[in-house]
């Protein structure tokens, strides 16, 4: 039997004995210990219905028994689908009726009302929690400490990971287990990894660059993870002297700058920071570096691609780049609507293909269509040139979308839940300079006449329907929203006028 990414993660397996994560209370987590426990799980998912190709939809915190059930799914030859724990009720319903998974496996605390929308569409429901409650675990625990991994091809599917859309409606972007599996070998090797690192996890295990940059890379080097429940910047500095290494979104960065211990002493057992998920400001890249001597390697990925380009491991890491395509991914710049190569230099919209990039959407065929040249590259939607040493730069987006703190939101989804709301007739969402979160969400709003709808009215009536890092940090109303002559809103005039309301321009 071959299971094409859990082959990969064999390959360099250690022994029994090595070492996998490291709790902050010291606790060990062993290889031999992971393939035991992800068996078990293995074995639970069979003895509760999951076949494969079945999704298995996850929303619980961030612990080992939650890694461990991404690699039983991936053992199990089924399809993980790890959803954020900010998630709202319905915002997890959509999740549900689109991806209609077999088995939903949620926090203990939520089983009662993720239940009722999980029935709707069929599914079972588990639960699992870090202290080793949960019905799933239980199950697991009775059940056999070994399993024949299931057979899985290098395109079979690995993992579906919803990403916001532009019309407001989620995707499920559809990874392979080759897609998995090579951005992991490449990152291995640009990034030099090897068995004796020690890689400072404090990123969520829900989205790409917690769950599979960072783990995935580990798995195949056989080396271990200081596995943190959550950012805690006393916490990294206080484990940073035993780690090689740190992935992080910028505003960890940004975060451990404003801490007095950050100094080259608490960093110097340190050869790798990795930064992504959303731009780094060159200002926090220069200061890291007086700081700590370091220099911040910066990359760029997307849910739909996992990594495309890195800063060299050797030679010079450029602030406000996010260097070359890694080895296997082309990437061109071209005219947006035509999609024809430019000549180096310009701008226009990255494009990549490779192994990397993913199967399509979820059952959105011509969405999948649309966002495909008829060659194979993927469009981005991100604006970006390369310069004449080859770097490349992201210079914006041509898709609305707003980063804070290294979670996407997109603004048309936001903009929709408001504009349902009794009293307002129309809003714009935009993204604005935010000290800590990179960028700030923030509505512009229009209600009717004579409405006495409040900012903290608009901010209640969200509350249930999007995830808390969705929801606006201020709200503004006006009169109308600025429009230019073809009757679209002018969201470049707005982030100029309320650019600065975060003490930032
Ligand atoms: C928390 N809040 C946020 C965010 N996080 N608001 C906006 N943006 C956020 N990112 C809310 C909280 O609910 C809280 O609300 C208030 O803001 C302050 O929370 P705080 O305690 O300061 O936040 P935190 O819990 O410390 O979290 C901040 C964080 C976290 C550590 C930056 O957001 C985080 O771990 N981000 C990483 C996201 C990530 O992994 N992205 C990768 C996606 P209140 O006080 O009102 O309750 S993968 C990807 O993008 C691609 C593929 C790639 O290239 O990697
Ligand atoms: P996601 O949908 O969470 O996968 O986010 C992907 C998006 O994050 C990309 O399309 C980019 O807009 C952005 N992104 C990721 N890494 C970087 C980076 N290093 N610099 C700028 N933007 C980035």
């Amino acid at each position: 039997m071959t299971n094409h990414l859990f082959d990969q993660f064999r390959k360099q397996m250690p022994g029994a004995s090595a070492r996998f994560l490291e709790l902050p209370d010291g606790a060990i987590v062993t290889y031999g210990d992971m393939l035991a426990r992800s068996a078990h799980l293995a074995n639970a998912l069979a003895a509760r219905g999951v076949r494969p190709g079945d999704r298995v939809a996850v929303q619980v915190e961030k612990c080992p028994g939650a890694l461990m059930l991404y690699l039983a799914c991936v053992r199990a030859g089924a399809i993980f689908l790890p959803l954020n724990t900010a998630y709202t009720l319905a915002e997890l319903d959509y999740f549900f009726s689109d991806a209609e998974p077999q088995l939903v496996i949620c926090d203990p605390g939520r089983e009662g009302e993720i239940s009722r929308i999980a029935n709707k569409v069929g599914a079972a429901v588990d639960t699992l929690a870090g202290g080793g409650e949960g019905s799933l675990n239980e199950i697991a625990n009775l059940s056999d400490p070994t399993f024949t991994d299931i057979d899985r091809g290098p395109d079979d599917l690995a993992a579906i990971l919803y990403t916001s859309g532009t019309t407001g409606r989620s995707k499920g972007a559809m990874l392979s287990h080759e897609n998995l599996a090579s951005n992991a070998r490449v990152l291995t090797d640009v990034w030099r990894f090897t068995a004796a690192d020690v890689l400072l996890h404090a990123l969520p295990i829900f989205h790409t660059h917690g769950l599979f940059v960072a783990t995935n890379v580990t798995l195949v080097t056989g080396s271990a993870m200081l596995f943190l429940p959550r950012f805690d910047a006393d916490e990294m500095l206080r484990l940073m002297p035993r780690a090689t290494c740190m992935m992080g979104v910028p505003t960890f960065y940004a975060r451990l700058l404003q801490h007095p211990r950050l100094t080259r002493e608490a960093t110097a057992h340190m050869r790798l920071f990795v930064s992504g998920s959303a731009p780094l400001l060159a200002d926090v890249h220069q200061q890291w570096r007086e700081r700590t001597g370091h220099a911040i390697l910066e990359r760029y990925g997307m849910t739909e691609t996992n990594m495309n380009t890195s800063n060299p491991y050797e030679g010079d890491r450029v602030a406000g780049t996010v260097g070359f395509p890694l080895p296997g991914t082309a990437l061109r710049i071209t005219q947006p609507e035509t999609g024809d190569p430019l000549p180096q230099g310009e701008i226009g919209v990255i494009e990549v293909k490779g192994p990397n990039v993913f199967q399509g959407y979820w059952r959105m065929p011509e969405k999948t269509k649309a966002e495909f040249r008829s060659d194979g590259f993927f469009i981005t939607g991100d604006l970006g040139k390369i310069d004449a040493r080859g770097y490349v730069h992201i210079v914006g987006r041509g898709k609305d979308l707003v980063i804070s703190g290294g979670y996407n939101v997109y603004p048309k989804e936001v903009e929709n839940e408001i504009d349902a709301i009794p009293g307002v007739v129309e809003s714009a969402v935009i993204g604005v300079p935010h000290p800590d979160f990179g960028e700030g969400v923030v509505a512009v709003v229009v209600k009717r006449p004579g409405s006495a709808l409040s900012e903290a009215d608009i901010l209640r009536s969200l509350t249930d329907r999007l995830a808390k890092f969705k929801q606006p940090k201020r709200v503004f109303f006006v009169d109308d929203l600025p429009r230019n002559t073809m009757g679209k809103v002018q969201k470049n005039r707005l982030r100029e006028t309320y650019g600065a309301i975060f003490g930032q321009s």
